[in-house]
């Protein structure tokens, strides 16, 4: 591949934005209803048996909350210059509305102080998937329009508390995966599905709500002066013709790209829904007025892209977005042959060049003055099917990163794309929603029974990259 040839200097260019991601739910745990938490709906999902495998929950997860001070010294010790975390939405408002939780409050400021003091720099995140119980028992959160007062709320609190310490804001992440994509949102269009009629319409309305509410959020804080910016993370994937001679094929790659990238960033980057959705949902797709057009329009300062995997797809006849939440029908295989190197769990392919494929496509549908990648990662077998030390020497996940870094260094020097950043998830084995903690995707071991964290092969392959620079062009030892 082209970056084989890539010339010195190595890569991370200078002031690259190099950090690791966690979030809230995933990582805070004990604390679920200690210091005046109410309940997300992420607490209730987890805690009803028979939700998650093993009945896992994160109600103690990383127990983050208590360890905050020794996990931002464990992120020092990763090289990173930078930490992307999420803010809990019951942590500050336990209600979801209503009086405001000081001590909640407290733990991000502690929080954001250590990190200061520590000398990385926040990305910080409003919501990550912990709707607040109470909102959705009213009025079922994300379908209803009534959400975005309530997010509204939520973020002006937020602004006016932390505004100041956070200069790196997103609004949420990944609103379609929430919104739509199996097991991994189970909180409104999954949920919903999930009851005895499955109503097409309640992802559109879900991710319409959420795009609005996202444009507030980010008219709040432009309109409040903060010194800072602020955009919305968002994940994707390419997809190509399983046959790559067939037209048909050609098309459901990009009907489907456009169903994932352009149905959250089309109205984002360029205004309203792509014109193809509109055609084929007819009027089970939301519309929005012109001035609610031209809020969404240019409410991100920069492209954030959680990147991992790629597919194949194919023209299916059967196939109709009006009943179904899929399109094109997309596919792992092509006769039989992965469409990359598996990882553990069904969804995450090793495609280092679907991944460059992936940023080209953005910049050219979206035009995205600065990218940056906000996640990207991969979970491999772990403790319960291996020793420790196989564990810790995850030789296949130094393998991932030295692959997609190649491949972000070629989108950069080759493909001359505006490229400031790359952050990988995640900082240390986490709760992997559905998975529970039988998938882990941290470059540092936790041991849940002990909290004991022990970085593994690629957390120093990772940390000799960021702070030595590598050219990335052969096998780490
Ligand atoms: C990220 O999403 C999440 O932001 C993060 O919280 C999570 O820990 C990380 O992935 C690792 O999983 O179940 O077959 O329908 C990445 C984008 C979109 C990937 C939804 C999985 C569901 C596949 N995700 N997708 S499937």
């Amino acid at each position: 591949s082209a970056a084989f040839n890539l010339k010195p200097p190595a890569f991370p260019p200078k002031d690259f934005v190099f950090g690791c991601a966690t979030s809230a739910y995933q990582i805070e745990g004990s604390a679920w209803n200690e210091d005046g938490k109410g309940k997300s709906i992420w607490d209730t999902y987890a805690q009803t048996p028979g939700n998650i495998g093993h009945n896992d929950t994160g109600d103690v997860a990383c127990d983050h909350y208590h360890r905050y001070k020794s996990d931002v010294q464990l992120f020092k010790n990763l090289g990173v210059n930078h930490y992307s975390f999420t803010i809990s939405w019951t942590r500050i408002l336990p209600n979801g509305r209503g009086p405001v939780n000081k001590k909640g409050l407290q733990f991000y400021k502690n929080l954001l102080g250590e990190l200061h003091a520590a000398g990385i720099t926040p990305i910080c995140t409003l919501y990550h998937w912990d709707l607040p119980q109470a909102l959705f028992d009213e009025y079922q959160g994300w379908v209803d329009r009534k959400v975005v007062d309530d997010f509204k709320h939520y973020a002006t609190v937020v602004f006016e508390e932390l505004g100041g310490m956070c200069s790196f804001w997103s609004t949420m992440n990944e609103p379609g995966t929430f919104c739509v994509r199996k097991r991994f949102g189970e909180g409104e269009g999954s949920r919903l599905k999930s009851k005895s009629t499955w109503d097409p319409s309640a992802p559109l309305k879900c991710l319409h709500n959420a795009l609005l509410a996202h444009a507030s959020a980010v008219k709040i804080y432009r309109d409040g002066n903060y010194p800072g910016r602020i955009g919305v993370i968002t994940d994707g994937q390419v997809y190509y013709p399983l046959d790559p001679t067939s037209a048909a094929d050609a098309d459901a790659a990009q009907r489907a790209m456009t169903y994932y990238f352009g149905w959250v960033n089309h109205p984002i980057w360029n205004g309203d829904y792509p014109p193809r959705m509109r055609k084929e949902l007819g009027s089970l797709l939301p519309t929005f007025t012109a001035e609610e057009i031209a809020l969404v329009k240019g409410s991100s300062d920069y492209y954030a892209f959680d990147g991992y995997t790629s597919g194949f797809a194919t023209l299916d006849p059967t196939c109709n977005p009006k009943n179904s939440s899929s399109v094109s029908t997309p596919t792992n295989y092509n006769n039989g042959i992965l469409i990359g190197s598996p990882t553990q769990g069904g969804w995450n392919f090793q495609v280092p060049d679907g991944f460059r494929a992936a940023l080209n496509y953005i910049h050219e549908q979206f035009s995205p003055p600065v990218m940056y990648i906000t996640e990207n990662g991969m979970a491999v077998l772990n403790e319960a099917v291996l020793p420790i030390d196989r564990v810790l020497d995850d030789a296949n996940r130094v393998d991932w990163y030295r692959t997609y870094l190649q491949q972000l260094r070629a989108a950069i020097e080759v493909d001359k794309l505006p490229i400031k950043g790359f952050v990988y998830w995640s900082c240390m084995d986490n709760f992997e929603w559905a998975d529970g903690y039988s998938s882990k995707f941290g470059v540092t071991h936790v041991n849940f029974a002990t909290q004991q964290r022990t970085p593994k092969k690629s957390a120093t392959f990772l940390k000799d990259v960021i702070t030595k620079g590598h050219n990335l062009d052969h096998w780490y030892p």
